[in-house]
């Protein structure tokens, strides 16, 4: 069960509604670039957060570049991702603003349209990932443009990169340009073109109209569903026949997202953030009954090489971001360590390196240099020295190679 409390500026007119994505409730808004602020808070045994937007960003960049007042006062340090003094020790994801869609409809406010929409992403980003794999899956590289951001998170967010920057060894990918029309330095500046009272926090990814300049969205699991249907008249086969939430698979794929976010895309970023002992246990301990699941469905519960066998959903995409990082970063940086997922999870391993190996809209947007350097440099509350290790080597296994361990158990 769920409650849903709404602070609304003055000006805002919104309706609540049921989200097309079946269970979050939310604020839809007549004027996208209106802010306000949703406390959702739920009582569901597979939910162990709420959300909440305890996160106020200063409004302006100052001219030296030097940090506001209010960024140096200590409840809005970005890196804060529990409000200092929450006794509870548990990270709380915030709700996604922008929740405006796209659609097929010509006279829709933002109508599909080759070349008129542009993700903003970073490559270190799970929730981004998601949108630039289906992207790709759905054959819209020439309809939809898509840039990445330096993979260092500083205390003004996400920024673009220089030119200087573009050919750097740790920094070089498709996509990854300094931010072209106006030339920001930081996704911020987006985010305040848009409302310059903007108080959420900077997200990637960002889906931008570049007609109107507005944010149609950032909230990745929308983008996703967006993605899927909205431009099929654009595209021709074999991409319009691409269907990642297939209608006799709703009912299914919505559980498996429920328990999935919950306690593996987030459960890694909820035992990483957290800042208690018993915050930490709780929700380590839940992300490993999680995968344990996982790997029982994989092994003996689907003909594979999918979630639902030969039909790549959603669910493949929702779930290979969080493993892909998982050894190179989860088990260490956010001490996910119970186990690791090329020596502790078989089933899963191989479901992973299939679509890594096989399938270039996985390999093709993954890139580790970013993954493992921002995590590593970006969160300075949990490694203040910024030293990235080194392993695991290689980031992922050939498809045919195990771990030694693995190997000799046959
Ligand atoms: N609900 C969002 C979450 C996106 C998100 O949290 N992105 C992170 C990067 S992994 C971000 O941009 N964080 C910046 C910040 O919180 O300041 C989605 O799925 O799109």
């Amino acid at each position: 069960m769920s409650s849903i409390r709404t602070g609304v500026k003055p000006l805002l007119r919104g309706t609540a509604s049921r989200s097309p994505l079946g269970r979050v409730t939310y604020l839809t808004l007549n004027r996208p670039t209106f802010s306000f602020s949703v406390v959702l808070t739920t009582t569901s045994p597979h939910r162990y957060f709420s959300t909440a937007n305890f996160f106020k960003m200063a409004t302006k960049d100052t001219p030296s570049g030097k940090p506001t007042a209010q960024e140096k006062d200590n409840d809005n340090v970005i890196t804060n991702w529990v409000k200092p003094g929450d006794k509870s020790g548990e990270f709380k994801r915030q709700q996604s603003t922008f929740r405006s869609f796209i659609s097929s409809s010509p006279d829709a406010e933002f109508p599909a349209e080759p070349g008129r929409y542009h993700l903003y992403v970073s490559y270190a980003c799970p929730w981004a990932n998601r949108t630039l794999i289906a992207r790709k899956l759905k054959g819209l590289e020439d309809i939809i443009s898509f840039s990445v951001v330096h993979w260092h998170m500083g205390p003004k967010g996400w920024r673009f990169v220089t030119p200087e920057e573009v050919e750097q060894e740790d920094v070089k990918g498709e996509g990854v340009v300094p931010h072209e029309e106006e030339g920001y330095t930081h996704l911020r500046e987006l985010y305040f073109s848009v409302n310059p009272e903007y108080e959420g926090r900077f997200t990637v990814p960002v889906l931008w109209d570049k007609k109107t300049k507005q944010i149609v969205n950032n909230e990745s699991s929308e983008i996703l569903r967006m993605l899927n249907t909205e431009f099929n008249d654009l595209i021709d086969e074999p991409f319009k026949s691409v269907d990642l939430y297939p209608e006799d698979l709703r009912r299914e794929i919505d559980e498996t997202h429920e328990w999935q976010y919950d306690l593996i895309n987030n459960g890694v970023y909820k035992a990483g953030f957290a800042t208690t002992q018993e915050a930490y246990e709780r929700n380590v301990r839940a992300l490993f009954e999680a995968l344990d699941r996982a790997e029982k469905h994989l092994a003996d519960g689907t003909p594979g090489p999918y979630w639902f066998g030969e039909r790549l959903t959603e669910v493949d995409i929702r779930l290979f971001v969080t493993i892909i990082r998982f050894d190179p970063v989860y088990v260490q940086h956010f001490k996910c360590n119970l186990r690791d997922i090329r020596s502790g999870y078989p089933a899963i391993h191989k479901w992973m390196r299939n679509l890594y190996w096989n399938t270039p809209a996985f390999k093709d947007t993954t890139n580790f240099n970013h993954i493992k350097f921002h995590y590593t440099k970006s969160h300075t509350n949990i490694n203040p020295l910024s030293i990235t290790p080194l392993g695991p080597v290689p980031d992922i296994l050939p498809r045919w190679e195990e771990v030694p361990a693995v190997s000799f158990r046959g």
